[in-house]
């Protein structure tokens, strides 16, 4: 169920605050490469980090949570591209539904599956509608999810489909363009978007600057995510963190 790492995530929405996450891929991120991340993100005030991948090769996911845990307070949520990635010593888990797609295995089969490791683990589980959407070239998440991703043109498709994900009681949604994306998601597809929902919208795919994460909180993002980039360049997450942390959008009457 939905609990104190939820709530961070509603406090700041209905404070007007954007949120900042950083993607930790296991198989890229050794733990001494992971205390360079802790000591940025701590110093940039990050407010959630994010571990997972579409595919995980390596086995040292859970040392690697357990090493983030114990290093700082910032809380740390799985994002899991298969139930192998789930480790009790996290906060939260993103307990996805590919909801753009239509591969029942990603909607529903994997979670029966998992379902009672997942209840076992004492995670909070956070039911988040996950929605694909293209990047201008196929990503890892769209070859593994063999699904296709709403076309970046196509705004009311996404609406719809982030408006049944609302309606069917998913508390996060999370419009993800894929990693390394070549073009991440638009700027009109989140305002389309944030503008109809009320649950708060995470973006991520392919973002690499400052002035593309502010504006896709100006547009209505509530949480920007952000892994590739900072795996090139670790400096990005003071750059982000506080182009993200300035915006403040006032909400626009419905
Ligand atoms: C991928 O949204 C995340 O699932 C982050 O994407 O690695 O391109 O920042 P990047």
């Amino acid at each position: 169920m939905p609990g104190l790492t939820y709530d961070r995530i509603t406090d700041l929405k209905s404070k007007n605050k954007k949120g900042f996450t950083v993607l930790v891929d296991p198989d890229k991120t050794s733990l001494k490469k992971a205390d360079e991340l802790i000591t940025l993100c701590t110093q940039a005030k990050v407010d959630f980090i994010f571990v997972g991948g579409s595919l995980v090769v390596s086995d040292h996911l859970e040392d690697l949570v357990q090493h983030i845990k114990s290093s700082c307070d910032i809380p740390v949520l799985l994002f899991p591209g298969s139930p192998s990635q789930i480790t009790p010593y996290a906060d939260a888990l993103l307990y996805l539904s590919l909801i753009s797609g239509r591969n029942p295995e990603l909607l529903i089969g994997q979670h029966v599956i998992s379902a009672p490791s997942v209840r076992k683990s004492g995670l909070e589980v956070i039911p988040t509608g996950y929605m694909l959407i293209d990047g201008g070239a196929p990503t890892t998440v769209s070859y593994i999810s063999n699904a296709s991703p709403i076309p970046s043109d196509k705004n009311e498709i996404a609406l719809c489909t982030a408006l049944a994900g609302e309606m069917l009681g998913l508390k996060l949604l999370y419009m993800d363009a894929g990693s390394g994306a070549k073009h991440p998601v638009k700027e009109s597809m989140i305002q389309a978007v944030a503008s109809h929902v009320n649950i708060p919208l995470i973006i991520g795919g392919g973002i690499v600057d400052p002035e593309k994460a502010y504006n896709n909180c100006k547009a209505g993002a509530d949480i920007i995510v952000v892994g590739n980039a900072i795996e090139k360049d670790s400096n990005l997450i003071t750059e982000i963190s506080q182009a993200v942390h300035s915006c403040s959008v006032i909400p626009s009457p419905r």
